[in-house]
């Protein structure tokens, strides 16, 4: 089992994430972590902060010599901006004088969509920057560290995860699922909005310049896809084994996602079933997924049948929603008076899709390595090296025809 821990505030020191479960032997270094951290700050639209960050991985425990020990591994993400905030965010009860940062009042104004009024209410907090605090998007830096350890893993076995952007500001891409995943693994990591249209990427940065010029936000969509995975993980006997379901808690857990989708997703109930699934033939030459012999012509599954991966892409699209905080505020109320207000402006990002896409690949590979490990044992990766080997060769059986059949 991989089970990963977050822990830190937007503007507290830093950042930590402990992940637990990640095979002994396997080769891990700050490296490996680096460019995923950096891709997830890129992106058309976001905003200052940005600037002052330059995410890295602390490896503080669980490596040693480049190996992955077996034991939690523990990684530190210090944030730049603290010094900016060092008394605001002091955990002493009363910062000394020599703290450095602005001296900044309570924030008592919700912004509608954020988790501040809720949040608010669940805790207690009448400050509302005990609750963004930790509601803030921030948090997604140590997930994606902890996804860069799943990925590496995942990687020794051929499955490698990639994701472009196919929505921003109502600027979409005409056919997702029609797009190639080589062309979607082969996107270059720099660009600021990842969309394989050279023409819908130059109007979806117009639709993020409009909403900045308008004290406005825009949302969109992305789809993260994973290829090489084998037939078999997850499982249709339970529900809490399902790895759609698994997948989809995941994504939705990422902060702005409001839905989530598998391969052809609400298409699906649009169309008869014979324009839905995905036949199933002798493969001519190569295989189109790890299974040997057979190919599917299409994939509106998005790679998973009945809970189960069946070896061709897995295809997950999620639906993000505009940022909440707006220059141009919304209605809320003061909670000191209940007086009609003005949300409170926050610095924040116009549009964060492109990098939100980059939290979903490090969710996809989290919960495939746990799902690999499930499958293929968990100790160290010299017994998953050969538990793989072993299942590429039952595949293979199960699938030779069988003799006196016709
Ligand atoms: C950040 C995500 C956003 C940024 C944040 C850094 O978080 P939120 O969900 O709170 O809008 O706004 O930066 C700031 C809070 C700031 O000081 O600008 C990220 O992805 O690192």
């Amino acid at each position: 089992m991989l089970r990963f821990h977050t822990a830190g505030e937007s503007h507290g020191p830093a950042l930590v994430v402990i992940v637990e479960g990640t095979p002994a032997g396997l080769p891990i270094s700050a490296d490996l972590i680096l460019p995923d951290l950096r891709r997830r700050q890129l992106g058309y639209g976001r905003g200052r902060r940005m600037a002052i960050e330059q995410d890295s991985a602390e490896i503080l425990s669980g490596v040693r010599r480049g190996h992955a020990l077996g034991s939690p591994i523990a990684l530190l993400i210090r944030n730049r901006d603290w010094s900016n905030w060092q008394h605001t965010m002091s955990a002493d009860a009363d910062p000394a004088e020599s703290a450095t940062g602005a001296r900044r009042g309570a924030v008592t104004r919700p912004r509608p969509g954020h988790a501040d009024l809720a949040g608010a209410l669940k805790y207690g907090h009448r400050d509302l920057r005990d609750v963004l605090e930790r509601a803030s998007a921030r948090e997604t830096a140590a997930r994606v560290a902890a996804g860069a350890v799943a990925r590496a893993l995942l990687a020794r076995y051929g499955v490698q995860i990639s994701s472009h952007i196919i929505e921003i500001g109502g600027e979409a891409i005409s056919d997702p699922l029609a797009v190639a995943p080589a062309r979607i693994h082969a996107l270059p990591p720099d660009d600021d909005v990842r969309c394989v249209d050279a023409g819908v990427a130059q109007r979806m940065r117009a639709a993020i310049d409009r909403a900045r010029e308008a004290g406005d936000t825009v949302g969109g969509a992305f789809e993260v896809i994973a290829t090489g995975v084998p037939p078999g993980l997850g499982s249709y006997i339970a529900w809490d084994r399902k790895l759609d379901g698994r997948l989809a808690q995941a994504f939705m857990s990422i902060p702005a996602i409001k839905a989530v989708g598998l391969g052809l997703a609400t298409g699906v109930s649009r169309r008869p079933g014979s324009q839905v699934h995905d036949e199933i033939v002798p493969a001519e030459g190569t295989a189109s997924g790890t299974v040997p012999g057979l190919a599917r012509p299409t994939n509106h599954a998005g790679g998973l049948e009945g809970g189960v991966t069946n070896g061709e892409p897995i295809r997950a699209t999620a639906w993000m929603k505009p940022i909440s905080t707006l220059m141009k505020p919304l209605r809320s109320v003061d909670l000191e008076t209940l007086a009609p207000s003005q949300a409170t402006i926050e610095r924040s990002d116009v549009c964060a899709v492109p990098a939100a896409a980059v939290v979903g690949e490090a969710m996809m590979a989290l919960v495939l390595a746990d799902a690999v490990l499930e499958k293929f044992g968990a100790d160290s990766v010299a017994e998953i090296d050969a538990a793989w080997l072993r299942y590429q060769a039952t595949l293979s059986a199960r699938l030779a025809p069988r003799p006196g059949q016709a």
